[in-house]
Formats: structure tokens, C-alpha cells, sequence
């Protein structure tokens, strides 16, 4: 029997047909190696039976084909036709800015000429139907080619590969003890408190959730009215406060933002210059306030003014009362032939070395995968999910053992991909130390009793970059600065980001963090946006193919230390003395 928790995972990943039936088939406990083409297909309907089961309980859902989550149909809104009517305009989809097009990706992807316009990296990161061939006329022919060449790669595999032989050796560097004085509690997280089921109503839940967190934040500094309330207020200045449910340029090059509470949505014009701008940061999803006038007629606001909820310019940081140091990095990779072994050996020195680092942070993708996209096993050297994990396990032993680690869970990682992530499973972690404390993504985690650090994989960080005109990969913390200005990691619905709908939404920053530290992107980046540090800490694995065509040029081997005293960070190369 396929357990939910099963489908659900394979659902998630993206990656080859073949693929998903080989996890499927070590999930279900089968032989790998040894299963056939006729089991793989078996295996293949049943789990396409069972999880269509899973989501045929609600009708109003419909599947988002970008990112095979499924989502409500109620966030689009076509409510723009009416503010282009009351500024003579005819719709013209095709015309409307590009940026923001990309930004609706969640709501229209059914549509045929979006899925064209999606770069290389969509269209690696589609999760495929589990169906092994696509030609029914030709069926064994086909299925039989690959899991041919599927199976040679299993079987060349050597089982017992060791840290050794990927590279990783022994520290010899003794461990220098430390105070013992660090303390790690995890205050926000979805490990044991997932309840979403995937129905309409759990979507309405969560965006209510998103609002009221949000409104509450923005409410303190401003009086808004209710939506509703706008028919009668005709030639009054208002606040309004709302989900933002379209954003774009019109055609006559104004900018047009529809958002909703829960009262109704009303749509607003910005004309002047300098809010235009501010509105290019806007995302679809998030909660904003708007101020402007009403329309003699009720129907729409010509807009002063825009407030996200953010952070009051004078909030300082929580700081250590005693010298300590924490290290932050992410996405090591561990199990893929580009992982960098030998920055990763310069860094294992290092630490136990550095006796005033007390914290590890390892912000997800701790290990390569399996199945994460189509041909992935070409470049994997350890292609057993469980021995990654083991290996990576043994690798983390050589970290001092009063060095508090803290692991949140990434894209690559053995887990549901829609965020809020939970943390890695118990079955995954028996090889690691004691002092590893796995997360889900995200978590707010406190260290030294009040230092908050808020611990996000940063899948959303796609969407910033490919949204904001100011947000860039090269520098991550341009996209970071965004999460924190509008109290949010991941606002964008199915654009790249899967969510899950929770009670809660809890992507939203309830609390301001001191830190905020992502990973994923595979870049550097670190900024101070009013009294929060934001990091990302690249990569433990050097270029992939898929990121040179990307042009994805990836920052190998850095850490973040930071002096939790004073907040100051050094970035250390751990492949300094080799370039
Ligand atoms: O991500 C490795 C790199 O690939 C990182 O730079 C982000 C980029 N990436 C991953 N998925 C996507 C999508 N869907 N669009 C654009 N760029 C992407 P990793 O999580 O390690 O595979
Ligand atoms: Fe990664
Ligand atoms: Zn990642």
C-alpha cells in the first residue's frame, strides 16, 4: 500500500518518468536494480491512480501544469477589465508588461502560450506524469532503451562508496572545545503540524491567515477601510489595505493594482512617477496598503501612495552578550561529481579550529538527490538517496560536537517540495551527530536565548528576480531585502514556488528576524536591510551544466561568519589558496 505521505513526495519532484518509478520503487522498498519495465509501469498506474485520488475530492481545483501543485481558481481575477473600461481601454493581454506576466504564472499557466514563453529552467523543473512511455504504439521498444541505460548506471554503481571516494577525508586538524554555552530553539516550523489536504477551502484558509497576519502589521501605522465601504466613499482620500490579486502596466502605461480583503477587491490606478516605481516591487499575493482617492462613481482609486508592511527604520538587532561567532552556509550537494570536496575539506579544518563558532547554519541541499531532474543520475557518485545522507552524516561527524548545527530542509532534499517544507524524515538522519538539528523550510530558530534567525531554503527567490527590476541572481540579498520589506518569503503563488495550504500561512515574518539566511540560488549575497542581516551563502558544488546554460555562475565554498556581538560578517573562500 503507497502511503499519502509517499504519492505526495513524488508528486513533488520534478524529474524523468523513469526516475519517479525508481524512487517510487525504493520508497515502496523494492529492489532498484532489479525492477523491470513491466514493474515500473504497474508501479507508474498505481501511483497515478492513487494520487489522482488524492486530489479528486474538490472540483474548484485545478492544476497549475508549471508546477503540478493544484490551486484554487478564485486568486485570478479579471476584475482589470473594469478599470480599463473606465479608462477607455480595451484588454490586450499580449501587450501588457512582460515582467508581470511572468509574475501571473501561477494563476494562468493553462494557458498554451505561456508554458512556451517559460525559460529552460521551467521546463526542467515540470514535473512529468509518471507515465513511462509517451508512445503507446511502441510501448516496450521505448521503455525498454531506457531503462536499459538507467540500469547500467544503477549497476556500475558501487553500493559501498565511501566519503573517501567523493573526495572527503579525515580532519586531522585537532577540535578545540568551545564554551558549550550555545542554545538552539526552534520556535516556527511545519514539522509535525502539517494539516493541509490540498482543498479550495484550506487555499481560502491560508490567504485569510496571509491577510490577517499582514493587516495586522500595517495596521499599527495605518487606518484603513474596508473594501466594501469604497462604493459610498466616491471622492474621498481612503487607506485600503489588501491581497494584491493582479499587477501590470496598462496600456496607456499606468499602473494597475487590483487587491482584495475580505470584503471584495477594488482596483487602483498609480499615474505619478515616483508610486509607479514603487509599484514595479509589487508582487501578486502580497499584502499591501494603498492610499488614494475614490472615483466620483465608487469604482476605482487613483493612487497616492503605497506601504508594504515592513520593518520600522529604527529596528535594531537583538544581540550576543558574550563573544560567540556563527557560520552560515547552504546547498552542499553532497553525492553529486561537482560537489566541491576539497572546499568542503578546507572548511571542516577550519571549524574545528575556530573555537569561537558556536553555530552552523546549513540553509537545505545538504545532499544532491535523486530524480530532481530528468538525466540527474549522469552526474551523480552516490546514486542511493539513503547513502547520500549517510555519507553526509559521516561528513558532519567531523564538525566539533559542541557546535550547535542547524539544517533546514531544500528542493533537493527527501521531502514534500511544497513549502512550508517539514523537516527531514527520522529515516534520512540516523548517521548524523546529535548536535545536527534538522528544520523545515522555513523555520525562525532562537540562538543565545534571543538572537532570531529566520532559515528558508529561498526557492522563492526565483520569482523576486525574475519580478522585481532591482532583483538579481548575482546578488541574492537584492531579492532578500524584498522578503523582509514586505514580511513575506514567498508571496508568489505557483511561480516556481510550490505551496502548501496550511492553517497558517507561515511564510509570512510574524516576528522581525535579526537574521535572515537562504541558500538555493547558489550566489552570494549579504545586506543589512534596516537592522536585519540578510545572507545567502552560495554553494558547495561548482557549475553544473544546467546552470552554465542558465548562466548561472555559482559562488563555490564561502561561508558567512558572523560576530553576534556586533553583527559584523567576514565571508570566508574556502578555495582561496587553490585559485
Ligand atoms: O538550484 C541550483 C541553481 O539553479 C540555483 O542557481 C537556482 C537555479 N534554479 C533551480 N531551479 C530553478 C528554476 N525553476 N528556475 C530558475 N532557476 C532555477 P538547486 O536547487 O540546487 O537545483
Ligand atoms: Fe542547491
Ligand atoms: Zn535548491
Amino acid at each position: 500500500m503507497i502511503q499519502p505521505s509517499t504519492i505526495e513526495y513524488i508528486e513533488s519532484q520534478s524529474g524523468s518518468p523513469l526516475e519517479f518509478a525508481r524512487r517510487a520503487a525504493e520508497l515502496l522498498g523494492d529492489d532498484v536494480s532489479t525492477v523491470t519495465a513491466d514493474e515500473i509501469k504497474a508501479l507508474s498506474i498505481e501511483i497515478s491512480s492513487e494520487s489522482d485520488e488524492s486530489e479528486s475530492d474538490d472540483e474548484t481545483e485545478v492544476v497549475d501544469e508549471s508546477t503540478g501543485t493544484s490551486e484554487p481558481e478564485s486568486t485570478d481575477s479579471e476584475s482589470s477589465d473594469s478599470v480599463d473600461e473606465e479608462m477607455s481601454e480595451t484588454e490586450d493581454e499580449d501587450q501588457s508588461n512582460n515582467d508581470t506576466d511572468g509574475a501571473e504564472g501561477g494563476d494562468e499557466t493553462e494557458q498554451e502560450s505561456d508554458s512556451e514563453d517559460e525559460s529552460d529552467a521551467d521546463e526542467d523543473d515540470e514535473p512529468e506524469q509518471i507515465s513511462v512511455n509517451p508512445n503507446p504504439t511502441d510501448e516496450n521498444a521505448e521503455k525498454v532503451t531506457a531503462a536499459e541505460e538507467s540500469n547500467r548506471a544503477y549497476e556500475e554503481y558501487d553500493s559501498d562508496v565511501t566519503l573517501e571516494d567523493i573526495g572527503v577525508f579525515e580532519s586531522e586538524v585537532p577540535v578545540e572545545p568551545r564554551s558549550g554555552e550555545a542554545t538552539v530553539e526552534v520556535v516556527k516550523d511545519i514539522t509535525g503540524n502539517s494539516t493541509g489536504t490540498g482543498s479550495y477551502q484550506d487555499y481560502a484558509t491560508l490567504f485569510n491567515d496571509r491577510f490577517d497576519k499582514l493587516e495586522n502589521i500595517l495596521q499599527k501605522r495605518l487606518s484603513p477601510i474596508p473594501i466594501k465601504a469604497c462604493e459610498k466613499s466616491g471622492g474621498n482620500s481612503v487607506t485600503l489595505i489588501g491581497r494584491v490579486i493582479t499587477v501590470r502596466t496598462t496600456k496607456k502605461g499606468n499602473r494597475l493594482v487590483v487587491i482584495e480583503d475580505r470584503t471584495g477587491e477594488f482596483p487602483v490606478v498609480y499615474t505619478d512617477e515616483q508610486e509607479m516605481d514603487l509599484t514595479e516591487e509589487v508582487l501578486e499575493g502580497e499584502v499591501v496598503a494603498v492610499q488614494g482617492e475614490i472615483s466620483g462613481n465608487g469604482e476605482i482609486m487613483f493612487g497616492d501612495k503605497l506601504h508594504f508592511p515592513d520593518v520600522p527604520p529604527r529596528n535594531k538587532p537583538t544581540k550576543a552578550d558574550r563573544p560567540v561567532k556563527a557560520a552560515f552556509i547552504s546547498d552542499i550537494h553532497l553525492g553529486a561529481d561537482t560537489f566541491a570536496s576539497d572546499g568542503w575539506n578546507n572548511f571542516i579544518d577550519w571549524i574545528r579550529a575556530e573555537d569561537d563558532v558556536e553555530y552552523l547554519f546549513v540553509a537545505g541541499d545538504i545532499v544532491e538527490g535523486i530524480g530532481v531532474y530528468p538525466g540527474q543520475e549522469e552526474i551523480l557518485t552516490v546514486m542511493d538517496m539513503y547513502r547520500q545522507y549517510e555519507l553526509c552524516g559521516e561528513a558532519f561527524s567531523m564538525i566539533p560536537d559542541d557546535v550547535e548545527v542547524i539544517v533546514c530542509s531544500g528542493n533537493h532534499d527527501m521531502i514534500r517540495l511544497a513549502e512550508p517544507q517539514p523537516a527531514l524524515p527520522d529515516k534520512f538522519t540516523g548517521s548524523f551527530p546529535d548536535n545536527v538539528t534538522f528544520t523545515g523550510n522555513p523555520a525562525t530558530i532562537k540562538i543565545e536565548n534571543d538572537i532570531t534567525v529566520e532559515f528558508y531554503h529561498g526557492m522563492s527567490i526565483n520569482g523576486f528576480t525574475d519580478s522585481i527590476p532591482e532583483a538579481n541572481v548575482d546578488d541574492p540579498s537584492t531579492a532578500m531585502r524584498h522578503m523582509v520589506k514586505k514580511r513575506h518569503l514567498a508571496p508568489l503563488y505557483g511561480y516556481n514556488t510550490r505551496i502548501c495550504a496550511e492553517e497558517e500561512d507561515l511564510l509570512v515574518l510574524e516576528e522581525i528576524p535579526d537574521v535572515l539566511h537562504a541558500g538555493h540560488v547558489h550566489t552570494f549575497g549579504y545586506d543589512t536591510y534596516k537592522g536585519v542581516s540578510v545572507l545567502n551563502t552560495g554553494a558547495w558544488q561548482y557549475q553544473t551544466d544546467f546552470q552554465e546554460k542558465m548562466n548561472i555562475v555559482p559562488t563555490v565554498a564561502n561561508a558567512a561568519v558572523m560576530n553576534l556581538q556586533n553583527f559584523s560578517v567576514d565571508i570566508v573562500d574556502f578555495l582561496e589558496d587553490e585559485n
